[in-house]
């Protein structure tokens, strides 16, 4: 008997997605992807929010090989709370090709940092979405930050673009390099130029320690797949105003959709319709990934 047991409502990732039509440049990082046990494995924590079904690390490696794409940052999910392991045993296995992103509480050690640091993990994530975390005061978030700054790891945040306004003040308090997921999450039903995006993008132009990871169509969209048409504005604003500081990724295996499951190989055909040259797609998909992730070597 498997030791979990996986939400009534959960999608699984698809099995076989379709090999892209898009050619990855060599070197391309899939900068936004996770793995998830194996439950029996690596259990998830007590305290999680979500039972999502098994996505190990073999499964990921099959997927980056399938798309033709070359490295991976594994960014630690929260179904894992702040046990690590599956996401460190991850990055041990994959040979160099893989960094990750941590999860860590204020008590974590000097130790234990280092050794995620041996491991290849490059940043902590702070996660302000209250359906997958419950809230922290910003102290708890101060103390991780004078913990990890030693390190010279970055922050990756995540929040609704809703919540932006009230998290200001924090977020631009921060002296590292901070990477936001999903493009803030932006209501892409509202106007390109509507008071939040703008208050998104003025965050990225005042703040040149602010990246952006041009992620999730199939989280964004409501006119819904393959082509996520409603999206496409919103990524190229944003690659085409600040192309040394995007990131691109699959964010395999999609947690939490509830209405369609992308297939992995249109999200990469999904590319070329945000990063619209050849310069920009290797902005995104190489230099700039390669350059926060694998500083000083190339690929
Ligand atoms: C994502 C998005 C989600 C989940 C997580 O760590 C997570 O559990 O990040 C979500 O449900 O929106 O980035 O994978």
């Amino acid at each position: 008997m498997p030791k979990f047991t996986v939400d009534a409502d959960w999608l699984d990732f698809l099995p076989s997605p379709s090999r892209p039509n898009f050619t990855l440049p060599a070197g391309t990082v899939d900068a936004h992807c996770h793995v998830f046990g194996p439950g029996d494995q690596f259990p998830f924590v007590p305290e999680r929010k979500y039972t999502p079904c098994d996505a190990g690390k073999d499964t990921l490696f099959e997927l980056r090989d399938r798309l033709g794409v070359s490295r991976n940052v594994i960014v630690q999910a929260t179904c894992h709370g702040a046990d690590n392991s599956a996401m460190v045993d991850a990055l041990h296995s994959s040979h160099g090709r893989a960094r990750g992103v941590a999860t860590v509480r204020p008590d974590v050690s000097r130790a234990q940092l280092a050794a995620m640091h041996d491991a290849g993990v490059r940043a902590v994530r702070f996660n302000y979405v209250p359906r997958l975390v419950d809230p922290q005061p910003d102290e708890y978030y101060h103390r991780i930050v004078e913990k990890i700054t030693p390190l010279g790891w970055h922050i990756v945040i995540y929040f609704e673009a809703t919540d932006l306004a009230n998290r200001w003040k924090f977020f631009t308090s921060l002296d590292a390099v901070v990477v936001v997921d999903h493009m803030g999450r932006p209501d892409v039903s509202q106007p390109l130029d509507g008071e939040e995006f703008e208050l998104f993008l003025r965050l990225i132009r005042e703040h040149d320690n602010f990246w952006v990871k041009t992620t999730c169509p199939e989280r964004l969209t409501r006119s819904g797949p393959p082509t996520y048409d409603d999206v496409v504005p919103f990524a190229r604003r944003v690659i085409e105003e600040f192309p040394d500081r995007v990131l691109w990724g699959t964010d395999w295996p999609h947690p939490n959709l509830k209405f369609h499951m992308p297939d992995d190989g249109a999200l990469v055909d999904f590319i070329p319709f945000i990063a619209t040259t050849e310069a920009l797609q290797y902005k995104l998909l190489v230099d700039n990934p390669t350059r926060l992730y694998w500083e000083g070597e190339k690929w």
